[in-house]
């Protein structure tokens, strides 16, 4: 009976560390400019058409988290950032993955992002921000996204 549960046990770590290792990480851009933070509306899938969220997409195979992250900015804006460093927490992303934010600084000071991908995409500041309907991972970062947008 013992190794039986042994077995049991040792199959589950084995399967949970297949579930890691297939957790895609999803990376998000937090950028501020003049005291607000720029979001995107989403014109797709019909589940989420509409929601705002953080500009951002998968993490392809072979790309860094930062490289993905230049790289969706330019896809979906037409701008160029650097990211900075990571905030708030790893939000799990269901059927997804894990959403993992950078802080992120705009290149040029008068260049406008515009919605390539996106319905729209806007400069919020930090007062308007628990108003939006975010999309809900990106919901759980409202606290974080405020204290940044206050901050800069
Ligand atoms: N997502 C999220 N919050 C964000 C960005 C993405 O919750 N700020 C979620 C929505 C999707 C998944 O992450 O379930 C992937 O997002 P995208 O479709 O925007 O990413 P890609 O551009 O990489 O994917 P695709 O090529 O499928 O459009």
């Amino acid at each position: 009976l013992v190794l039986r549960l042994l077995a049991a046990h040792r199959t589950q770590v084995e399967l949970r560390s297949l579930e890691l290792a297939a957790a895609k990480i999803v990376v998000a851009a937090a950028v501020v400019r003049e005291g607000k933070l720029l979001v995107q509306q989403r014109s797709y899938p019909m589940s989420l058409a509409g929601k705002w969220e953080l500009p951002g997409g998968r993490v392809e195979p072979g790309e860094t988290e930062v490289e993905a992250l230049v790289r969706e900015c330019h896809e979906e804006m037409g701008v160029v950032v650097r990211p900075l460093g990571r905030l708030g927490p790893d939000i799990p992303l269901p059927g997804v993955g894990l959403l993992r934010t950078h802080t992120a600084w705009l290149d040029a000071a008068d260049v406008q992002p515009r919605a390539v991908e996106h319905r729209a995409v806007r400069w919020v500041a930090a007062a308007h921000l628990a108003g939006l309907d975010w999309v809900a991972a990106d919901r759980v970062l409202v606290p974080a996204l405020v204290a940044l947008t206050e901050q800069v």
